[in-house]
C-alpha cells in the first residue's frame, strides 16, 4: 500500500506545482576535475542515486559521500579543519565511488557504480586521493584482491584542501 500512496503524493505535487521544491531527483551525474566537484545539486530528493565522472586525464578521484550530524552548521571548510576524530564523529559514512582517469565511478569494495541516498539532511561529499596519486597503484588495488591494506598513494595533499568538496541537502 506505500506505494498507491506515494504514486498519489506525486499526483498532487504535479497539481500544486510542489510548493516551488526545486529538488534534482533520479540518478545525479557528479564530475570530478582537479580539484573540484561539478554538477552538484543544492537539494536532492531522498532516494536519489549519485554516480561519479571523472573528467581528470591525470588524476583518480573518489566520491565519499556522508551524512552531516543534523544541527551541525559550520562550513566544510571549518569542519574539514578539526582533529580527524572530532570531524569523523560529526559526520556518517554513506559509501564511496573510485573513478580512475577518464573513466566512470565504481564501488572500489563490491558491485555497484552509484551511491543511494535516503535520509532527509546535509550531505558532505569529498575526495581524499592524494595529489599526484599513482592511478596504477589504484587500479592494481581494486582489481588485485590479494592486496595487504590501503594502497601507497604518495603523501601528496588530499584532493579535499586543495577544494575538492561539496555539500547538498536531501529533502524528503
Ligand atoms: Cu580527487
Amino acid at each position: 500500500m506505500r506505494k498507491s500512496t506515494s504514486l498519489f503524493a506525486a499526483g498532487l505535487c504535479l497539481v500544486a506545482a510542489c510548493g516551488g521544491s526545486s529538488a534534482t531527483e533520479g540518478t545525479i551525474e557528479i564530475t570530478a576535475n582537479d580539484y573540484s566537484f561539478a554538477g552538484v545539486p543544492e537539494t536532492v530528493a531522498a532516494g536519489s542515486e549519485l554516480t561519479l565522472t571523472n573528467a581528470s586525464a591525470a588524476e583518480a578521484h573518489e566520491l565519499v559521500v556522508m551524512k552531516i550530524a543534523d544541527g551541525e552548521e559550520r562550513t566544510m571548510e571549518e569542519l574539514l579543519a578539526l582533529p580527524e576524530e572530532e570531524s569523523n564523529a560529526l559526520v556518517e559514512f554513506q559509501g564511496v565511488l573510485v573513478a580512475l582517469p577518464e573513466q566512470d565511478g565504481v564501488n572500489p569494495e563490491g558491485p555497484g557504480t552509484s551511491i543511494e541516498v535516503t535520509e532527509p539532511g546535509r550531505y558532505a561529499i569529498v575526495c581524499f586521493i592524494p595529489q599526484g596519486a599513482d592511478p596504477a597503484v589504484l587500479e592494481a588495488a581494486m582489481t588485485g584482491g590479494e592486496s595487504e591494506g590501503p594502497p601507497d598513494m604518495g603523501d601528496g595533499t588530499p584532493h579535499a584542501f586543495l577544494g575538492m568538496v561539496g555539500e547538498f541537502q536531501v529533502e524528503g
